[in-house]
């Protein structure tokens, strides 16, 4: 509810600001993003994928597996590979299968159409080169989303469910059908368009991976939250997409949005690029001696940011994310009413170094007793498939009066060494999950009791309406 309020309160400032633009001659222009839409936190349940479950196909004789290609989904395999839908019907041919396969019993009203994949004779292992691709669909923002999908294997087949867009996937290898789940809560802003693919990740002659009903639901905000906890989805990978965290939070951009102060010139911040040492950077490792590693934290990363210092120093160079009052340059965090959030980034480190420090401060001045500070993070990871890099975790309570904004700022200490951090998330997330947390990380602005949010509200509109696309 805070949310609709939050909304309305800014749909009215629109409109107020909107009559005074028209009264006043001046042009519209700031108001590119529609401010305003109609109040939707009911559960709405409309699919949104073509073709989920297989019915429009192009049939190709009884004794071979109806033609999905062209039917709202893209297939890509080699010729070892059988894929299409069959029949779970036809009684004449069993499509190569050792045993063929029911719908799933948990389908309301299925069909007799399930997507197969089975291995022809030289198919072991050939995990990237076979799968169907959906039609792109449109995630729209502010909103939550299940995508579901039903899976199972058969003999040596193993499947893997997919989306570039998103980053999520989730292993298929149990031998029941299973439902398959990613909840997705989207960008406050920003529209996303995602394909979802159905891959054959492993199989010999004898094995098969089957797909069938797939849906993409929007859900209820509430439905979203529980299922961290609910059992709906009996194979839940529960992975959810960031929301708006600060800009250029992955650094793709460079320092874009960051300020880089303080320090000398044995500190410095770089923006390391995957696959490429820089010369000057590499120059830094051989006369420290420190040994130069891989950065790549993330698959999606191609650029991360990389703290050296070169010999011990007084202080380390900081960066910090941008303040100004120009808007347009903003870099602060918002962290709306009651929200309950974990930021989080990936971190590796080296050298003698002592650590990674993070401060995160309210802009509110009022709140600035509430910054908390993290020092001698360490990020050294022998077990995690990041590369080597740790998950490093912020839990932020929001305020029980009015949304606030924070500022990051992250240096290293004063030893010889160095830090890459990369990917800074932000996720909203439930009281179980916030009753993890430990009072050292945590900062905790839900004590306000101002309720004097008029300009506040103005101020959010203005932020949001100055925003270009958000880079994550
Ligand atoms: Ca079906
Ligand atoms: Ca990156």
């Amino acid at each position: 509810m805070e949310r609709n309020f939050r909304k309305t309160k800014k749909a009215l400032v629109a409109l107020a600001l909107s009559a005074t633009c028209v009264l006043s001659g001046v042009p519209m222009l700031r108001f590119s993003h529609t401010p305003v839409q109609a109040y939707y936190y009911q559960s709405v349940k409309t699919n949104i994928i073509k073709n989920g479950d297989f019915t429009t196909k192009t049939d190709r004789g009884d004794n071979f597996p109806a033609s999905l290609d062209g039917n709202s989904w893209t297939v890509s395999v080699s010729e070892n590979v059988s894929c299409g839908v069959i029949d779970t019907e036809n009684t004449s041919y069993n499509y190569g299968l050792s045993v063929k396969p029911k719908p799933s019993t948990n389908i309301t009203d299925p069909d007799k159409y399930i997507l197969m994949f089975r291995g022809a004779s030289e198919a072991t292992g050939q995990i990237s080169e076979q799968y169907v691709t959906s039609d792109s669909a449109t995630l729209e923002n502010d909103k939550f989303y299940e995508i579901s999908v039903y899976a199972m294997t058969q003999g040596t087949g193993a499947g893997t469910i997919y989306s570039p867009e998103l980053d999520m996937s989730l292993p298929v290898t149990t031998k029941e059908w299973n439902k398959y789940c990613f909840y997705v809560q989207t960008d406050s802003f920003d529209t996303k368009a995602f394909t979802l693919q159905l891959k054959f990740s492993k199989g010999t002659t004898s094995g098969a991976v089957f797909y069938d009903h797939i849906t993409v639901s929007e859900v209820a905000e509430a439905d979203y939250l529980s299922a961290v906890e609910s059992d709906s989805c009996t194979k839940k990978s529960f992975q959810r997409t960031m929301l708006s965290s600060y800009k250029n939070a992955n650094f793709e951009s460079g320092l874009n949005f960051w300020t880089v102060s303080g320090g000398n010139g044995e500190s410095d911040i770089y923006v390391n690029t995957k696959g490429y040492i820089d010369a000057q950077i590499n120059t830094v490792f051989e006369s420290t001696g420190i040994k130069s590693e891989s950065f790549d934290g993330t698959s999606s990363s191609t650029k991360s940011l990389l703290f050296i210092n070169k010999e011990d120093v007084v202080e380390s160079k900081k960066i910090s994310s941008a303040t100004d009052e120009d808007l347009a340059k903003d870099n602060s965090l918002t962290i709306y009413q009651h929200g309950l959030y974990r930021l989080s980034f990936i971190l590796k480190t080296g050298g003698n170094t002592s650590g990674l420090k993070v401060t995160l401060t309210p802009t509110n001045e009022d709140l600035s007793s509430k910054a908390i500070t993290q020092s001698e993070l360490k990020g050294t990871s022998s077990t995690d498939a990041r590369n080597g890099f740790s998950v490093v975790s912020f839990y932020i309570q929001g305020s029980s009066a009015r949304d606030e904004k924070v500022a990051l700022e992250m240096s290293i200490g004063t030893e010889k060494g160095w830090a890459v951090v990369d990917n800074i998330v932000l996720e909203a997330i439930t009281s179980t999950e916030f009753s993890k947390k430990t009072s050292t990380n945590t900062l905790d602005l839900s004590s306000m009791t101002d309720t004097s949010d008029i300009q506040n509200g103005q101020f959010n509109f203005a932020t949001i309406d100055s925003l270009s696309p958000v880079i994550l």
